[in-house]
């Protein structure tokens, strides 16, 4: 199973970080991520995701790539994780530059060293991912996140997990990711519902979405919003793919 294979890199790569990962001093102050996606009607994170198992067929610098997508998104995620999705701790402070958007830290956050990188390197909101911490864990993270001044996008992987989550003190976004990582197939009928069961937290469809035709379909499941990384990184110009 391939999420075990990134959980058993990730634990190595912690226990190096723990022992020499530079922290610098942040130099921005902290976006409210979750008021800026509620701004919107429909609000879209862009992810910029250099690759992934499933296979990204583009090849954008993001000197490039984030100028042309933060005028229609609500916030951008970063993947930073290096071996599976080859992203880096830099490309997270070289984007706080290059936006005013609020950042998400998306990796597979396993302990605290990446909670203090996130911060260091100018993130707004860190994933946590439920199938990988369980709950303790998850929540353990998430009080260490919130102590810095971050915010918390909590993802399940089913509308019935996230009924256990909704309206927890610590989430402030809930996602429900249509990805199976066992098979890393996308089934975005997978979550139909998911957001009408989210009552308190902000309801966010993660994976999947290809076409505005998709996200007007998990706006009427109930969700506020969506993350989309795969189709707008291989769009030609994700400026046309905008929902205005
Ligand atoms: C984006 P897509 O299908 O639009 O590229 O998906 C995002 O949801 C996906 O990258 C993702 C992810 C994750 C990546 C969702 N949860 C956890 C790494 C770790």
């Amino acid at each position: 199973m391939i999420l075990k294979k990134i959980i058993e890199r990730t634990e190595e790569r912690v226990k190096e970080e723990r022992r020499s990962l530079l922290l610098p001093k942040r130099e921005k102050g902290i976006v409210d991520f979750r008021a800026s996606l509620e701004r919107g009607a429909f609000s879209i994170i862009a992810e910029f995701k250099p690759s992934s198992p499933s296979g990204v067929r583009a090849r954008w610098k993001l000197e490039e790539y984030i100028p042309r997508v933060s005028p229609c998104a609500s916030a951008i995620s970063v993947l930073t994780e290096p071996y599976w999705f080859k992203g880096s701790y830099l490309n997270l402070k070289k984007i706080s530059l290059l936006t005013d958007r609020p950042l998400l830290f998306k990796d597979f956050v396993i302990d605290e060293i990446q909670v203090e990188a996130a911060y260091s390197f100018g993130a707004d909101a860190v994933l946590l991912m439920y199938d990988v911490l369980g709950e303790d864990e998850l929540r353990y993270l998430a009080k260490l996140v919130k102590a810095k001044g971050l915010q918390t996008l909590v993802e399940v992987s089913s509308p019935e997990d996230a009924l256990s989550f909704d309206g927890a003190a610590y989430v402030d976004v809930l996602g429900i990711n249509s990805r199976d990582f066992k098979t890393l197939k996308v089934d975005i009928n997978r979550i139909a519902r998911g957001g009408r069961v989210i009552e308190k937290s902000f309801p966010l469809a993660e994976s999947g979405l290809k076409t505005s035709r998709d996200a007007f379909k998990v706006g009427a499941w109930g969700f506020r919003g969506a993350l989309v990384g795969t189709s707008l990184m291989e769009s030609p110009d994700p400026r046309t793919k905008c929902l205005h």
